[in-house]
């Protein structure tokens, strides 16, 4: 398939109609030569992944599976996957769909249905490969997802890939530039902020509190009303 739009903003794009992960794809394509803001993109995945070994569905037809090199140094490897969701945030908002929020780390939710989920992975030589599935049409109800389509907006792979990929080359310059503003403009679009939550820890444990703030280094810091920061793992938002 031609991808003209995406073309013109990454540095490199490979098109599959069907692979395993576009996440494992781009990890492969490190040995012949990836170079950063290079993109896999696909129109299904048989083995999609999600955060800690879950599966991410990503059927034909009906979703975007978009992967990200990022192989220049950055200077917060951990907002590197909140910096995504911003970018498919706006992105979305570019293409109408205003009730976007993101739920720390790594999911869009609208209406409090999925309808995006990020995976950041980080290679041994440093790269960090970005992840993005978006549902672009009907997903399985019992996922709890949405689709763009749900939410009446048409939208073809390209042109979703393009948006996201051009929103989020801006939001990595400006967070070079003044980090303070973007990481201000995440706090407004997170829904995490402000509720109480329960959260799983590395270690197993479960902690419950009011999620207060997200760190300068991505940490969503949870007031127990001890300060805990989590840098990775399940949140649940409860009800207060
Ligand atoms: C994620 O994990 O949400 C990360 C998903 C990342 C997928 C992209 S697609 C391009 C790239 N290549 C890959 O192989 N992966 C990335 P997590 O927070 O663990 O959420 C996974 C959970 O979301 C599953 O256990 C399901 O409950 C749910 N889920 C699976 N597929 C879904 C979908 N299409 N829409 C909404 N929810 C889904």
């Amino acid at each position: 398939m031609q991808l003209p739009k995406s073309t013109e903003v990454f540095s490199k794009v490979s098109w599959f109609d069907e692979i395993d992960s576009t996440n494992l794809e781009l990890a492969r394509q490190l040995k012949t030569g990836a170079s950063n803001f290079s993109a896999v993109i696909a129109g299904s995945q048989t083995s999609g992944q999600g955060r800690l070994g879950r599966n991410w569905d990503s059927p034909s037809g009906s979703s975007l599976s978009l992967s990200i090199l990022i192989s220049a140094p950055f200077p917060e490897p951990g907002w590197l996957t909140l910096l995504a969701a911003l970018s498919v945030k706006r992105a979305l908002a570019g293409l109408g769909v205003e009730g976007a929020g993101i739920k720390w780390p790594n999911d869009l939710h609208v209406d409090g249905k999925k309808v995006c989920g990020i995976l950041a992975q980080l290679l041994p030589q440093g790269d960090v490969v970005v992840g993005i599935g978006l549902n672009l049409s009907r997903q399985q109800p019992e996922l709890g997802a949405t689709s763009l389509a749900e939410l009446g907006v048409d939208i073809d792979i390209d042109s979703a890939a393009a948006a996201i990929g051009s929103e989020f080359a801006g939001l990595l310059e400006q967070f070079a530039i003044e980090p303070s503003l973007v990481k201000q403009d995440f706090s407004v679009a997170c829904i995490t902020l402000g509720q109480r939550v329960r959260a799983e820890l590395p270690d197993g444990s479960e902690i419950k509190g009011i999620a207060s703030e997200v760190d300068r280094h991505g940490q969503l810091v949870i007031l127990t009303p001890e300060r805990v920061s989590l840098s990775a793992g399940d949140v649940w938002h409860l009800r207060s």
